[in-house]
């Protein structure tokens, strides 16, 4: 049994796309950031970065003791090599997966991350940096359509670089982009929105929270108002 600290979130859908794929028992332990629940002592034991998602696997492959693991990417990986599934054992595909995951997790979340900031929830709207971000994710786009050119899916078959863009790809609109502007990013995005895991794993996010996450100046003093004196 897998236990997934998890809230609404691109970087937690990304390991319930993975879960829901391989049928791995797993129960979800809502972290509810706007409440600032990412904060509880329990959880920053396993999380010391205050982020969601993070994971508790009671059966790990070795020794009794259960692991813990956050960031999304590592988690990812992590769950590829318990189950060997969507992470190719074949050297080239393999280390392609892997360098398009990392891609995501420095390039296309970060900067979209960024993105919803200043376009979406920044009090003041900055014209500077909300263009930065457009602009740079509009390139992570073309790079990705560009990628995805001559071929199904980023790497090899469905993978783990796949479950890791898709969840940022999801809210292109708030993102300033038009998918019909990236033909083949499009054709990609359709195909995993009609997987039945997909489905399934958006629905089960529709049971812990319907609405959006950040509605209140409270919530925002909680996720935007962090600092060094945080962690201390
Ligand atoms: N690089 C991290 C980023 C995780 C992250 O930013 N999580 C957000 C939700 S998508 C979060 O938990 N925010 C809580 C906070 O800012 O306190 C990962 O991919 O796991």
């Amino acid at each position: 049994m897998i236990d997934l600290y998890y809230w609404t979130t691109p970087n937690g859908h990304k390991i319930t796309l993975f879960l829901e794929e391989t049928g791995l028992d797993y129960k979800i332990i809502p972290v509810d950031i706007a409440k600032g629940e990412q904060f509880e002592p329990s959880f920053l034991e396993i999380a010391p970065n205050n982020r969601i998602p993070a994971l508790v696997d009671h059966s790990p492959a070795q020794g009794d003791e259960p692991i813990a693991i956050f960031e999304s990417g590592a988690m990812l990986v992590y769950l590829a090599e318990k189950t060997g599934q969507f992470l190719s054992d074949d050297l080239r595909v393999r280390h392609d997966t892997l360098q398009w995951l990392f891609w995501q997790m420095a390039g296309l979340g970060p900067m979209a991350g960024q993105n919803h900031h200043f376009n979406v929830y920044a009090p003041e709207k900055i014209q500077y940096a909300i263009d930065r971000y457009v602009n740079e994710t509009g390139r992570l786009y073309g790079v990705l359509n560009k990628r995805l050119a001559d071929r199904e899916f980023i790497a090899g078959d469905y993978s783990i670089a796949d479950m890791a863009c898709y969840p940022w790809v999801v809210p292109h609109e708030r993102q300033g982009q038009n998918l019909d502007d990236f033909p083949h990013l499009k054709r990609w995005f359709d195909a995993i929105k009609q997987r039945p895991a997909t489905v399934r794993a958006y629905e089960k996010a529709k049971e812990i929270n319907q609405g959006p996450t950040i509605t209140t100046d409270e919530a925002r003093k909680i996720l935007f108002g962090q600092s060094a004196k945080t962690v201390r």
